[in-house]
């Protein structure tokens, strides 16, 4: 059992405890004090911003226990005692996602240019407020904010996080708790490995058997299962109420043992293999040189297509060691089409830079420096470096969930790194950005996800938000310190690295 004992006041100072460190802080004298007769006021009042007020008023009750009622108020009055969230006034050059925070004694007052930036800005009042604001009963406050100005806006585009759900199968509750946690350090990407060997976790209402027979097993005979149609809708704008974009991931050509024991015709024998609860990778492979694999990934990418709002389809690509490279890099080319053709981008693991790409693919690198091929055919690059990103690598020796292949990650392994470092020779423009995955080989439940992910993905989403300069380990691990009882009101179950005094 957890127990959380947050009795430590706000921080006084504005730049002490936040992740992902701002672009720019100015603090002042002061400090804010959020009381019960404090409302949350919009301006303009659309839904969009209404919804984002209440979004924070949920945030803020049950801690306070205060009503926190949301109403239109013109930015030009004052935000008497309450938290004024606008984009009247907004600065076109802090873009998607920046905002401008000033706190001051009268009242709070957060201004973006658009509706995200206000998303993203409502995190940081969150973590200016005690950590206690995070728990789920009535605490005592009193709730300070200290006073000044925040500008910030993120270095990079693409801020995500994987999660597997083949290797083993998580409900929509739990990976919606995962999605708030993303949502919690301004990550704006939420990249799902839907289908590998061990598992199919999507309904394809044209090909029933994926998800019924496919989704049946998990990774050491655990218990499998999927997502309907309108339980994926439901992720996907659960999602967007956070300004997250889904990444839905069919893997391709290998990886897909599930959908190759759940259709004969899809294996060049035209013989179903068993379905598959070991570990092992890269041994299956759809067959390439068929008319009914493209037809069936049509269909497939068709619908997944269709139930996603967002740019992009992720086809994996990794891992085809059973795949002949000629047929391979045809694949490849066939899929990339199909993709096209249902008006969405490709993303890949990094093998696919091997394969003429389409324009708009994106190249995600995990284990080499094989992405340099795809940027050199102008394609985005998204770094997940296995020995860095990797969420699901042991801590250490003693870490009792995780793989090791690419070594122990650290939590100051895992700050430690940068894009523009890791790999030479692409473009600046072409690094959109950093991504966190999480493999379930080994994970069963959402206490095993966070145990993982915390407290490397708060480091994960500052190199990915935050400016490059004055970064150090001894400065941010403090600020991490800080993060502990504010992981710990919100429940989670985070690993209590032994390079960080948590608090
Ligand atoms: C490599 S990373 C894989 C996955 C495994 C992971 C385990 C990548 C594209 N492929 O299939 O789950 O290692 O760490």
């Amino acid at each position: 059992m957890l127990t959380a004992t947050p009795t430590q006041p706000a921080a006084s100072n504005m730049d002490a405890a936040l992740i992902p460190l701002p672009a720019s802080i100015e603090p002042a004298a002061g400090q804010f004090t959020l009381t019960g007769s404090a409302g949350i006021f919009v301006d303009p009042p659309t839904p969009e911003l209404t919804a984002i007020g209440q979004y924070l008023a949920d945030r803020l009750k049950p801690a306070t226990g205060y009503k926190l009622p949301v109403t239109a108020q013109a930015s030009s009055a004052p935000a008497a005692g309450g938290i004024l969230l606008t984009t009247t006034g907004g600065d076109p050059s802090q873009g998607e996602e920046g905002y401008t925070l000033t706190v001051s004694p009268g009242g709070v007052r957060l201004t973006a240019y658009r509706p995200a930036g206000l998303f993203r800005g409502l995190q940081t009042i969150r973590q200016l407020l005690p950590a206690a604001i995070e728990m789920s009963t009535q605490q005592p406050g009193p709730w300070v904010m200290p006073a000044g100005v925040i500008r910030d806006q993120p270095r990079f585009a693409w801020r995500g996080a994987m999660l597997d759900v083949a290797r083993h199968f998580f409900s929509l509750k739990d990976v919606e708790t995962y999605i708030d946690l993303l949502a919690y350090y301004k990550l704006n990407i939420f990249h799902i490995h839907l289908t590998d060997d061990q598992g199919w976790r999507l309904e394809i209402k044209s090909w029933p058997e994926l998800a019924k027979k496919g989704g049946s097993t998990a990774i050491n005979s655990d218990p499998g299962g999927y997502y309907t149609q309108e339980q994926y809708k439901e992720l996907v704008a659960y999602a967007a109420a956070r300004y997250i974009t889904v990444v839905p991931e069919i893997d391709m050509p290998s990886h897909s043992n599930a959908a190759l024991a759940s259709y004969p015709e899809l294996n060049c024998d035209g013989v179903a293999p068993a379905l598959y609860t070991g570990g092992e990778v890269g041994f299956s492979s759809f067959c390439t040189s068929k008319d009914i694999t493209y037809k069936f990934l049509d269909d497939v990418i068709g619908e997944v297509a269709a139930l996603t709002p967002g740019p992009y389809i992720h086809i994996g690509g990794d891992e085809a060691k059973s795949t002949k490279e000629e047929d391979y890099l045809v694949f490849i080319q066939k899929v990339m089409d199909i993709v096209k053709s249902h008006g969405k981008q490709v993303v890949g693991w990094e093998e696919i830079s091997k394969a003429k790409l389409a324009p708009g693919t994106i190249a995600q690198a995990w284990a080499s420096d094989l992405v340099t091929k795809a940027a050199d055919q102008g394609a985005g690059v998204i770094y997940s470096p296995a020995n860095k990103a990797y969420l699901d690598m042991q801590y250490d020796s003693s870490t009792p969930l995780g793989l090791n292949w690419a070594g122990y990650v650290s939590v100051p392994d895992s700050y430690l790194w940068d894009p523009t470092t890791i790999l030479t020779g692409i473009p600046v423009s072409q690094m959109l950005g950093i991504e966190a995955p999480l493999w379930s080989e080994t994970l069963r439940t959402l206490k095993d996800i966070e145990y993982m992910a915390f407290p490397r993905l708060p480091g994960l989403a500052e190199l990915a938000w935050s400016p490059l300069a004055g970064r150090n380990w001894n400065e941010y691990r403090l600020r991490l310190g800080l993060q502990g009882e504010r992981l710990a009101a919100l429940g989670v179950n985070y690993f209590h690295a032994p390079e960080v005094d948590f608090q």
